[in-house]
């Protein structure tokens, strides 16, 4: 088939829903939700994974998810698996999780330890820095240094791994990271270990899960264990807090002070950087004060694990959240890490990995008890996961209609901002853009 009909056949219909994602976006106001189409169109989707998700950074995981040699876990975004492991030099690599014989997944399970990476189709088997090593009867004349597993770009910042599915990476990463490293490393990712992870899989577009998490409007009703500790009036400015919320707020402000003070003298950064809206790695990160005992996530907000993060000794350090665009979120208290990684499935699903971390020598049934560790953000979690199942047959109605936001949604207007410029800037550079 000649270049020109293989174009005809495979661009024109990619430049045809870029046309059409483009139109959608046309045809939004401002200050208001997305047209309907935007959240269940199959075109719109596979034009967000080959604009956005194959050419962003991606939040994947921790280092505490593979704290020793041989260990992976593998990444599944948009067709592509990411396998992540920490080679024999310790250093965390990422590879596409395809063999380099005929394309048999490699790795099929979400994670684990290897010695070596052994293909289950004819045994080509890789050393954990990606190598061939070995492959059974392969004619000597094949040059098996350009062999080894194609790798994917990884970043490593203050123990949150990042990885691109793009040929040439932004180098957004290196400017978020001199920014955001200081507020993590206190926490000691490096030093702490998995002590939960959960995948849900919710009934919605990614969109909708990120939107949800982006604003608190819904927390007050609709979160009563997260509420006992994370106050409801999150990303309001002190002039839009309803009088409804004001002995709440005034309690933060109260809060904020101490907690400011504490990381003062600890010398722990602490001021709010928000840059959501106008940068490839759109990123939010603050530390901000708990309620009650303002330790961690419990009832009466005391600490939920005896043995605290790193060499911190001061449990009451409150929550520092990390947001990124468009796929995490991130609380780091001093006795836990709890961190949230999205992943679209389909145009209606999307699955959201939620990961609790400790350090790495505490010990289950002593320092802490996993129900009581991991109950406030999976009863949190099973609640947004309502919320957005009913948002997604809201927006399919054809009787929907984008509503507007108000003062506690403006983190949701900046993640529709983003995504909008996102799109339309990527869309430009493929071309077929207007
Ligand atoms: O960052 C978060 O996880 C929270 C949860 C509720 C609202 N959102 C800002
Ligand atoms: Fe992996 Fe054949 S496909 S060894
Ligand atoms: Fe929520």
């Amino acid at each position: 088939m000649g270049a020109k009909m293989t174009e005809q056949l495979l661009g024109e219909p990619a430049a045809g829903r870029r046309t059409k994602i483009l139109s959608h976006l046309d045809g939004r106001t401002p200050g208001r939700s997305l047209p309907g189409a935007l959240y269940t169109d199959p075109d719109v989707f596979t034009s967000e994974v080959e604009l956005l998700w194959r050419r962003r950074w991606l939040f994947v995981g921790t280092v505490a998810e593979v704290p020793e040699p041989g260990d992976y876990v593998t990444f599944d975004v948009a067709g592509s698996s990411v396998l992540v492991i920490r080679d024999d030099d310790e250093q965390v690599r990422a590879f596409h999780n395809v063999c380099r014989h005929r394309g048999s997944r490699l790795v099929t399970s979400g994670n684990g330890s290897v010695g070596n990476l052994v293909c289950g189709y004819h045994s080509w088997t890789y050393a954990t820095d990606g190598s061939l090593r070995y492959a059974p009867q392969l004619s000597p004349e094949i040059d098996t240094t350009c062999l080894g597993l194609r790798p994917v770009a990884l970043r490593e910042v203050g123990g949150l791994l990042f990885c691109s599915l793009a040929a040439e990476p932004d180098g957004d990463i290196d400017l978020v990271a001199d920014q955001i490293s200081g507020y993590l490393t206190p926490h000691r990712l490096d030093r702490a270990k998995v002590a939960a992870q959960v995948d849900l899989v919710e009934e919605a577009n990614w969109k909708l899960v990120m939107e949800n998490n982006r604003e608190c409007y819904h927390c007050e009703g609709g979160h009563p264990e997260l509420t006992c500790t994370f106050f409801p009036t999150w990303g309001l400015r002190e002039d839009q807090v309803p009088d409804r919320l004001r002995p709440d707020h005034d309690r933060y402000l109260l809060a904020e002070a101490d907690l400011m003070r504490r990381c003062d003298e600890l010398g722990i950064p602490h001021r709010l950087i928000e840059d959501l809206v106008d940068r490839p790695l759109g990123f939010r990160i603050q530390r901000e004060p708990l309620d009650g005992v303002g330790e961690s996530f419990s009832a009466d907000g005391a600490r939920l694990v005896g043995r605290l993060l790193g060499d911190l000794d001061d449990p009451q350090l409150g929550r520092c959240t990390f947001h990124s665009q468009p796929n995490a979120w991130v609380h780091l208290l001093a006795d836990h890490v709890v961190t949230f990684a999205v992943t679209p499935i389909s145009p209606d699903r999307t699955l959201v990995r939620s990961t609790w971390l400790v350090h790495e020598d505490a010990v289950e049934g002593v320092d802490y008890d996993l129900e009581t560790l991991t109950a406030v953000w999976r009863a949190t979690n099973e609640q947004d996961a309502t919320f957005v199942r009913n948002t997604q047959l809201g927006v399919s109605d054809p009787a929907y209609v984008p509503g507007p936001y108000n003062d506690a949604e403006r983190n949701v207007d900046d993640f529709v901002r983003w995504y909008e410029s996102q799109i339309r800037s990527e869309a430009q550079e493929k071309g077929g853009a207007r």
